[in-house]
C-alpha cells in the first residue's frame, strides 16, 4: 500500500513537472552562450548554430553580454543583414531585447569588419528551424485530451482530473 501510494504520488509530480514545462515562461537567451558576443573565432557559423539549438518564443530575451570593442544593433533586412549594412543605432554590452513579434530579427555588430567576420546572428521564432529536431511531447494521457494544459485553469483541471483518476484506481 505505502508503494502504491508513492507511485501515484510520483504520476502526480510528473504531471505537474510537463504541465510546468508546457507553461509560456519567458527564457533568456545570452547570444552565443558562454563565447558571448564576440568575432566568433570559426567564423559566421557560429552564432548560426548557436541559434539553430533554441526554440524562440514571443515574450522571450535576447541578451548580448562581451567585454572589449564591440557594439550590437539590428538591421532591417536580410539584404541589409548580408551587406553587414550600419543600423544606424547600436547598444552597448548588456543590452536586453526582448521578441515582441515572429518577425525575424538580425543584429550585427558594426565595429570595423566584426560583421564581415562573422558577429552576426540571426534570431528566427519559433525556431525548430533547424534544431536536430527533438521528438514531439508524448500526448497527453486521455482522461485529459479534453484538457488543453497551456492556461493555468486547465493546469488545475489537469491536477484535478489526476486526482480523480488516482482514486479511481485506488478503489478499483
Ligand atoms: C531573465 O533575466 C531577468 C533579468 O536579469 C530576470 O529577472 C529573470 O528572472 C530572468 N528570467 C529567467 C527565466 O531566467
Ligand atoms: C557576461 O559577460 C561577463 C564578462 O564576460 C561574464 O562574467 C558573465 O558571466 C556574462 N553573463 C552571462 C549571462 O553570460
Ligand atoms: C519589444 O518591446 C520592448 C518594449 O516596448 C522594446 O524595448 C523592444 O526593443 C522591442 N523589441 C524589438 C525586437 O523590437
Ligand atoms: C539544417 O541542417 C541540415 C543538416 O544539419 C543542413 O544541411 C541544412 O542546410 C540546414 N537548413 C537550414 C535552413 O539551416
Ligand atoms: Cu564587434
Amino acid at each position: 500500500m505505502a508503494n502504491q501510494m508513492g507511485l501515484h504520488v510520483g504520476c502526480l509530480l510528473l504531471v505537474v513537472a510537463v504541465a510546468l514545462l508546457k507553461g509560456a515562461a519567458a527564457d533568456n537567451y545570452t547570444v552565443g552562450d558562454d563565447l558571448g558576443w564576440t568575432i566568433p573565432p570559426a567564423g559566421s557559423i557560429a552564432y548560426k548554430t548557436w541559434a539553430n539549438k533554441k526554440s524562440f518564443q514571443i515574450g522571450d530575451t535576447i541578451v548580448f553580454n562581451w567585454t572589449g570593442n564591440h557594439n550590437v544593433g539590428g538591421v532591417a533586412s536580410k539584404e541589409e543583414y548580408d551587406k553587414c549594412t550600419d543600423p544606424g543605432i547600436v547598444f552597448g554590452p548588456g543590452v536586453r531585447i526582448e521578441i515582441n513579434s515572429t518577425d525575424t530579427l538580425y543584429f550585427i555588430c558594426t565595429v570595423g569588419d566584426h560583421c564581415e567576420r562573422g558577429q552576426k546572428v540571426t534570431i528566427t521564432v519559433g525556431s525548430a528551424a533547424n534544431n536536430s529536431s527533438p521528438p514531439p511531447p508524448p500526448p497527453p494521457p486521455s482522461y485529459a485530451s479534453s484538457l488543453t494544459p497551456t492556461t493555468l485553469g486547465s493546469f488545475f483541471g489537469l491536477i484535478i482530473s489526476t486526482l480523480v483518476a488516482i482514486s479511481f484506481l485506488d478503489h478499483s
